[in-house]
């Protein structure tokens, strides 16, 4: 019954900065996401009759893969898989799951803030036993081996049914359907006080959270309404769709504006928030007031000792290099120590296992902590109300509040998208070209203290992750960062972080845009964006 195919390699497999995300028509290939099922088992070692997880978001094409994940899972030898009923798990519920079932990884079907539909975007992701994204020497690993596959193995049997629960077998292996929000929400409650946040919300505070027709809906409406009494319309966009409503379910300021414009209005409620694709991601917009997901984390780490799961204080903060120093000022004033990663959640994992982090976060909207090994849009969300329970502010007192005692990180990121790839990486060896002439000079951002392409040591492991965005630091502790993202499908995007640093006693007052104009026109002047890919302005700004 276990029938063995054979094929041939495709050239594109390498995995990016979290798994391999193609459009649907590329996935839906023969063999295509075979041969990259097949290049993960053929990585791995030892997992003959242990537990794999799969579940993804919900997307299109995502039934079809579990379906393909079951029957290869069960031809290589594992012997128990565990899938989300009907296919689902948000990526910070198969973390928990992977880690609370002790299983040896997991599969996550998800190209996580990315749009969905035939037409649109999948992807794969494999979570090694820690419930973490694999890192560097598995993911280089399963490229290599993508490249030299000629064959996979498959058992010959009829579709599993993954709707209904329960236990059924598929060949020599156990396939259990489990439901895949009880257990999530169960240590949700474990970490937050919902006697308190419940009843703020009883006591007449407000809050809308939009699920973009992504994951999270059935958590949100298990968490906020059911277990935490919100009024059921509490959650927005609550059922995950294959096409999540022709939404792009990335929640910043450009695809979340229906909720940042009700958060605006005059009859705004207390809190808004959000969540991607995959439910790792976070949008946080109090009553007429926006956090930057930088400012964020460092918001949560200064308060978070308000929640009872993190009552004992923080061992350390770990934020991705891009993101804003503001949680720098947090972890000085607590005197713990801050770590500074590449880009991408699977660098938390080890400061997390070896309990040198407790709380991480990214400005891309990611924060997360060591209850898992994900990002978690809705674990953000609830501390944030833990704080706003306790603290008995609104968002906009708590961030007043907060820059007055830490001073404010001005900050955004410009997305420049869809650039053809040659003049991408001509902006960037361009940039790589000149960095060690640009210290000591001066432009409209002031002058140039020191300039790298910033290289990463892992001090859990001392493995070295190198080119992971070009930093350009002004004397005056100002920044600007170039780096191409490694999530998107078509063609390159071009990301230009930008950051000015204002003390307690500086203007915290001004608007974003103007606070940062001279470093935007800087940007401009250091690498020629305009010249290199034709564009006059960012296709995005968050
Ligand atoms: C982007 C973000 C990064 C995040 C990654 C995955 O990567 O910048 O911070 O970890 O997406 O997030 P890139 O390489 O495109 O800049 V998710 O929610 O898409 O898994
Ligand atoms: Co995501």
């Amino acid at each position: 019954m276990i029938q063995t195919v054979t094929t041939t390699p495709f050239s594109d497999q390498k995995p990016g900065t979290s798994g391999l995300r193609k459009k649907v028509r590329v996935f839906a290939q023969p063999h295509y996401a075979e041969n990259f099922i097949q290049s993960v088992f053929d990585s791995l070692e030892g997992f003959e009759g242990d537990t794999l997880v799969v579940g993804g978001d919900g997307r299109y094409l995502n039934r079809e893969v579990i379906q393909s994940v079951l029957k290869m899972a069960a031809a290589n030898g594992f012997g128990r898989v565990l899938v989300g009923q009907g296919g689902i798990l948000s990526t910070p519920a198969a973390s928990h799951l992977i880690r609370s079932s002790g299983a040896f990884g997991g599969l996550i079907l998800s190209a996580s803030h990315n749009p969905g539909g035939p037409d649109e975007d999948f992807g794969i992701k494999y979570n090694i036993g820690n419930g973490g994204p694999a890192p560097e020497k598995v993911t280089d690993a399963i490229a290599a081996r993508s490249l030299v596959i000629d064959h996979y193995t498959i058992v010959d049997a009829a579709d599993v049914d993954i709707d209904s629960p329960g236990t059924r077998q598929l060949g020599d292996m156990v396939v259990e359907v489990v439901d895949p929000v009880a257990a999530y929400a169960d240590l949700m409650e474990s970490l937050f006080d919902f006697g308190t946040i419940g009843a703020m919300i009883a006591g007449g505070f407000t809050l809308a959270f939009d699920s973009m027709s992504a994951v999270t809906g059935p958590y949100a409406t298990e968490i906020f309404e059911r277990r935490l009494g919100a009024p059921s319309g509490t959650v927005m966009n609550g059922t995950p769709l294959p096409d999540f409503g022709h939404h792009h379910p990335d929640p910043n300021l450009v695809h979340a504006k229906d909720l940042y414009d009700r958060l605006m209005a005059a009859d705004a409620p207390d809190f808004g928030a959000a969540s991607d694709g995959d439910g790792d991601r976070n949008l946080i917009i109090g009553r007429h007031c926006y956090v930057t997901p930088s400012d964020s984390l460092a918001v949560l780490a200064a308060n978070a000792h308000l929640a009872p799961g993190y009552a004992g204080g923080l061992k350390g903060i770990a934020r991705s290099m891009p993101t804003s120093g503001a949680a720098d000022h947090v972890a000085e004033k607590l005197g713990i120590p801050l770590y500074e990663t590449p880009t991408g959640w699977k660098f938390f994992g080890n400061l997390l296992d070896a309990g040198m982090a407790t709380i991480c976060g990214e400005e891309s909207a990611g924060t997360g902590s060591d209850h898992v090994r994900e990002k978690d849009g809705i674990w953000a969300v609830l501390l944030w109300l833990n704080i706003l329970a306790a603290r008995k502010q609104s968002v906009a007192a708590i961030m007043a509040d907060h820059w007055a005692t830490y001073g404010r990180n001005y900050y955004a990121r410009h997305d420049y998208e869809a650039i053809a790839k040659d003049k991408a990486d001509a902006l960037m060896a361009a940039l790589r070209d000149k960095l060690n002439a640009l210290p000591g000079t001066s432009n409209s951002g002031g002058t140039i203290g020191s300039a790298d392409d910033f290289a990463y040591s892992d001090p859990t492991d001392q493995s070295v992750s190198r080119h992971q965005g070009i930093r350009i630091l002004f004397d005056d502790g100002s920044r600007v960062v170039f780096r191409l993202s490694g999530t998107g499908t078509e063609g390159a995007t071009l990301r230009v972080y930008i950051e000015r640093y204002v003390g307690p006693d500086g203007n915290l007052a001004m608007e974003t845009a103007d606070a940062l104009a001279p470093l935007i026109a800087a940007a401009q002047e250091i690498a020629d964006i305009r010249g290199f890919t034709g564009m006059d302005s960012p296709s995005v700004i968050t």
